[in-house]
């Protein structure tokens, strides 16, 4: 999968290199590069915003050094490009959606800042030949900009790729799979820790009683979750 972020601050991406993500880069699972924004601006103050039509707060990012930067990837590989605009507007990125990106052969994470990106960005995108394009927020909440969603995108995506994760197992039982329902409570030694003691059925050898506690453990926290969205 080839990952490229667009974005003002590339060095926010700098975690990427870290643990798992960063081996799948290194075993060239993921081909991941960042693109600094203002290498396709032309003035001499490398100038990215501008005031907004219609006036209020704040600036707005301009349309062409987008434009230049989103065409670059695009001419530079045959795949269809999913065009990701990170916006607290956009839909929500959930398990689901990181299930269908993953099949994706080319994500491009375009990061905007300040109040946003020049509309007229994704709404050219929607009609050129070879790009989806998605408008996502990770959550009812505003950041400064969209780097650190992306981080969280890719993290979210990436770990599906087979061979990221080095127990694949460990996707089918973990929270938010398939059956929608939230992963069980776990514990490890000491059986005892400051006076709490360990469910006693995990220690009791009964593989089958051990699945049934775990299941009903899990559907308790689905619930309550539920109840508190
Ligand atoms: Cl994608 N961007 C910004 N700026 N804020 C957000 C977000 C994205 N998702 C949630 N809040």
């Amino acid at each position: 999968m080839k990952i490229t972020a667009i974005t003002i601050f590339p060095e926010y991406f700098a975690p990427i290199k870290l643990s798992l993500i960063g081996k799948a880069i290194e075993s060239k699972l993921i081909d991941f590069k960042t693109v600094d924004l203002r290498e396709f601006t032309h003035d001499n103050h490398r100038t990215v915003d501008d005031t907004p039509y219609g006036g209020g707060a704040g600036m707005v990012m301009k349309p062409e050094p987008w434009g230049e930067a989103i065409d670059a990837e695009l001419e530079s590989s045959e795949d269809v490009l999913d065009l990701v605009i990170l916006t607290p507007s956009g839909t929500r990125f959930n398990q689901a959606f990181a299930n269908k990106l993953v099949n994706s052969k080319k994500l491009v994470f375009a990061c905007g800042r300040y109040e946003g990106i020049d509309a007229r960005v994704a709404q050219h995108y929607e009609k050129v030949d070879g790009v989806r394009v998605h408008e996502v927020s990770i959550g009812d909440y505003v950041l400064n900009g969209g780097e650190v969603a992306a981080l969280v995108m890719i993290e979210a995506i990436t770990r599906l790729i087979p061979g990221v994760i080095g127990n694949p197992e460990s996707l089918l039982q973990e929270s938010h799979n398939e059956i929608g329902e939230v992963e069980y409570p776990v514990y490890t030694k000491p059986s005892n820790w400051r006076g709490l003691e360990v469910p006693e059925v995990l220690t009791s050898g009964n593989h089958g009683e051990i699945a049934r506690w775990r299941r009903q453990e899990g559907l308790r926290r689905s619930e309550l979750l539920r109840k508190s969205e």
